[in-house]
């Protein structure tokens, strides 16, 4: 992996953004479940009853921490993971850049089929426009994961899967095969280089 990657917590576009805030609000929720419960665990450990007090009620406490709190929290993870999903699932919107991805045993084949340009573990996009990836592979199954970008998505060899990811900012990761394909799977990687358009197109060029 490369220095300065920081992996799907610290997103550099749009897909990649829904994706951690999902994390973020699992997390919260989480933590704010056991905070409560912790909480209550130790009032029921430590506070004595004052004299004459009743019992609670075992059917208050156990429909509500049991059934009314985990259907409040599941309903708002699922809202929040179909939001997020729809948004993984939107297609390139017309004028995005076409990049076909072929996996290998063991490195990723890059095309850019408009400037008919391809190079080999080393993946340019320019910031601002979506890139409508085509996954494949030559051989067995591989895995294509920007985790800076967005989703995780398998490239097989008998077909072609369609990924849309747009960086927002300039930068440079590290990209590693995402599904054990052999001896060599780890190290299958792709440095992958967000840049300015004009910085893109520049390259782009310098690669014919
Ligand atoms: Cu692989």
């Amino acid at each position: 992996m490369n220095g300065s990657s920081s992996g799907s917590l610290d997103p550099k576009g749009p897909r990649a953004e829904s994706i951690a805030d999902t994390w973020w609000l699992m997390l919260g929720l989480g933590t704010a479940v056991f905070v409560l419960f912790a909480v209550l665990l130790a009032v029921g450990l430590f506070r004595r009853r004052r004299e004459g007090e009743a019992p609670p009620s075992e059917r208050r406490w156990i429909l509500g921490g049991g059934v009314v709190l985990p259907v409040i929290v599941l309903v708002v993870v699922f809202g929040a993971t179909i939001a997020a999903m729809r948004t993984l699932a939107e297609d390139a919107p017309p004028g995005a850049l076409v990049i076909e991805v072929t996996g290998h045993q063991w490195y990723f084949e890059v095309a850019y089929p408009e400037a008919g340009v391809t190079t080999v573990d080393e993946l340019h996009l320019p910031v601002g426009r979506p890139v409508e990836f085509h996954l494949t592979s030559a051989d067995v199954i591989h895995g294509f994961w920007v985790p800076e970008l967005g989703g995780k998505m398998d490239m097989l060899p008998d077909g072609v899967n369609v990924l849309v990811l747009q960086a927002d900012e300039p930068g440079e990761w590290g990209a590693q095969c995402a599904e054990f394909c052999g001896l060599e799977h780890a190290t299958m990687q792709v440095r992958v280089v967000a840049e300015s358009p004009e910085e893109f197109a520049a390259w782009i060029e310098s690669q014919r």
